[in-house]
């Protein structure tokens, strides 16, 4: 598997999502295009059948999805289609990631679980997590990140997308998060605020977490780009939906947590290495 580069990966992401999308003008682009870079940052970070990928927002699963599909490990063209694997929300059947969840809140929780197992048999297998802002009104989420930041789970890098968007509207008139950088650092992580967007920002930090310290986690900060909205993705507008860089109204908060640990064999990925 060549994992091309990671700006170039987030482009194709955004290309395959939108071809995803387009023909029943269904799915979740706007969260494809929200984490095209860290998803790509993520599969260029990853070691193939050592490291493990956590999609806790299940509709979120159509950027590793599309990720994968560049990456030519899967065949994608049944997203969202009635029997196909690639449903448009994760469920524990999803291949690709290593666990994702229709029920808000708990990828954290699971993401610590294989840390712990990896721990314990002296894998130095990193678990690279995404969450998304709304989730973060889960209390799971902040029992997760009590236990790992306890435990010094250092292998363990959560990805926050923190777009201010969910379901009932924008998350800062639904419940107020913020400061979500100062209530992560209070909780024991190290928090990087950076533009999620940026890959090479998210990789940099990506790098300078392995092997250093105690506890790293890390935010990234960035704007939705490539597409002005996903209602216009129908088979007649796809031309409007061309990567472009639109303007921005998304915040994406990336964490990490991740100095070095004793090295062993890791695990094998469901999903993406079954169909390499
Ligand atoms: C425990 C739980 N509560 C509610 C839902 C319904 N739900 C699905 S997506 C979503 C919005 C969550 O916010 P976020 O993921 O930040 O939304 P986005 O950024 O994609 O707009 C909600 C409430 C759910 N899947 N699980
Ligand atoms: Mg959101």
């Amino acid at each position: 598997m060549t994992v091309p580069d990671p700006r170039e990966l987030a482009l194709r992401i955004r290309l395959r999502a939108v071809r995803m999308v387009a023909p029943r003008g269904f799915g979740y682009l706007g969260q494809a295009l929200s984490s095209a870079e860290q998803v790509a940052a993520v599969f260029a970070s990853a070691r193939p059948g050592v490291d493990r990928i956590v999609c806790s927002p299940g509709h979120y699963i159509i950027g590793p999805f599309a990720a994968a599909a560049e990456l030519g490990l899967v065949d994608v063209s049944g997203y969202g289609q009635n029997g196909s694997a690639f449903e448009a929300i994760g469920t524990e059947r999803s291949p690709v990631v290593d666990y994702t969840c229709g029920s808000l809140g708990q990828g954290v929780s699971a993401a610590l679980g294989f840390a712990l197992a990896d721990r314990f048999r002296g894998s130095d297998a990193r678990i690279f997590t995404m969450v998304s802002d709304g989730e973060l009104e889960e209390g799971q989420v902040w029992e997760a990140a009590l236990f790992a930041a306890h435990h010094r789970l250092d292998r363990l890098t959560v990805l926050l997308d923190a777009n201010n968007s969910q379901v009932d509207g924008p998350v800062d008139t639904i419940t107020t998060l913020e400061p979500i950088a100062a209530k992560w650092s209070a909780f024991g992580w190290r928090v990087w605020d950076v533009d999620g967007h940026d890959v090479s920002a998210v990789g940099e930090h990506d790098e300078h977490g392995r092997g250093a310290g105690p506890l790293r986690l890390r935010p990234v900060r960035a704007h939705l780009r490539g597409v002005r909205h996903a209602a216009a993705v129908r088979p007649d507008r796809q031309r409007d939906c061309l990567p472009e860089p639109a303007g921005a109204h998304h915040r994406v908060h990336a964490r990490r947590v991740n100095p070095g640990r004793a090295i062993a064999p890791g695990h094998r990925r469901r999903g993406a290495d079954a169909g390499a």
